[in-house]
């Protein structure tokens, strides 16, 4: 099986699972990827993903081997199998927490940061390959770099194509946290479990909102902020938290849609 998934509770962790590649991605890897990606979507108990790599690795981007022999110009064409998936991965209706447990390169660098949260352990580090072999950075590459790390760096880092560490990679504001390689599974179970456990659908609209202030202006921003604060604002889990607050206990959040 190229991917695994195990239920937790509240939140599923997927691990891409090709460690004798270093889990480098096929299309019928994106393909699993989609349909855990759905099969989480759809399941309201499930509220938070966990996705890591099998092995030394996190990703290698895409399979090397798999695209010997495709004619050059439909090798552009995979792109129409990996595209859906980071759209799809930036819509979850839930936080995604991506534990990086060793390189991540080409594609896999750019999938760990489409998630919402990047923790790597200290041995993690993240290449934009993709220069190496005359492309460029894609799935989504080009675009989350410079929001990320600025433009200055962003330049760099696509173009010199050199392993960037995890540490580094914190210090400049490209990922959460970087966290002792033995201590980077239960640090990044702890998250997921922590954000299961919050108000799902207020963060769903809160990764809505941060993504939408990408593109727009302010005015338009606050707008979209009172629409999305609306439907905050009906959820189970915003009453709750408000009586939580006024009887001075923990909130207990379900999660709930509607
Ligand atoms: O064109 C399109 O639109 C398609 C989309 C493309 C998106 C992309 O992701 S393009 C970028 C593809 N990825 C790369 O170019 C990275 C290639 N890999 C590496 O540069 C290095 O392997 C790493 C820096 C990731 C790790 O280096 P190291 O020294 O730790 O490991 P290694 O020895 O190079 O790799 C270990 C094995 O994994 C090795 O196999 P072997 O010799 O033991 O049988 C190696 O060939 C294999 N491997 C690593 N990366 C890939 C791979 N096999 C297939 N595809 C890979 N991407």
């Amino acid at each position: 099986m190229t991917i695994l998934v195990e239920t937790h509770a509240h939140y599923r962790l997927i691990t891409l699972n090709r460690p004798e590649r270093l889990n480098a991605l096929t299309v019928e890897m994106a393909e699993a990827l989609s349909a855990a990606f759905d099969a989480a979507a759809a399941d309201e108990s499930c509220r938070a993903l966990l996705i890591t790599g099998a092995g030394r690795a996190f990703c290698a981007g895409q399979d090397l081997t798999a695209i010997v022999g495709i004619a050059p110009a439909e090798i552009g064409h995979l792109l129409d199998h990996y595209n859906p998936l980071i759209r799809k991965l930036r819509a979850l209706p839930m936080p995604v927490v991506c534990a990086v447990n060793g390189v991540a390169a080409g594609a896999g660098a750019n999938f760990a940061l489409a998630c919402d949260i990047v923790l790597a352990g200290q041995g993690a580090s993240f290449v934009q390959a993709f220069a190496r072999i005359g492309l460029i950075p894609d799935c989504g590459g080009t675009w989350f770099l410079p929001r990320l790390v600025g433009m200055a760096c962003a330049r760099a880092i696509a173009m010199l194509a050199e392993p960037l560490p995890a540490a580094t990679a914190a210090e400049w504001g490209m990922i959460w946290r970087v966290v002792a390689d033995d201590r980077l599974m239960a640090e990044a179970h702890a998250l997921a479990a922590r954000l299961a456990g919050g108000a799902t659908r207020a963060l769903a609209l809160t990764k809505r909102a941060l993504d939408m202030a990408e593109t727009n202006d302010l005015d338009n921003q606050l707008e979209l902020e009172r629409d999305l604060q609306e439907e905050a604002s009906v959820s189970p889990d915003h009453a709750e938290g408000v009586r939580a607050f006024l009887e001075k206990r923990p909130a207990v959040f379900t999660g709930r849609r509607s």
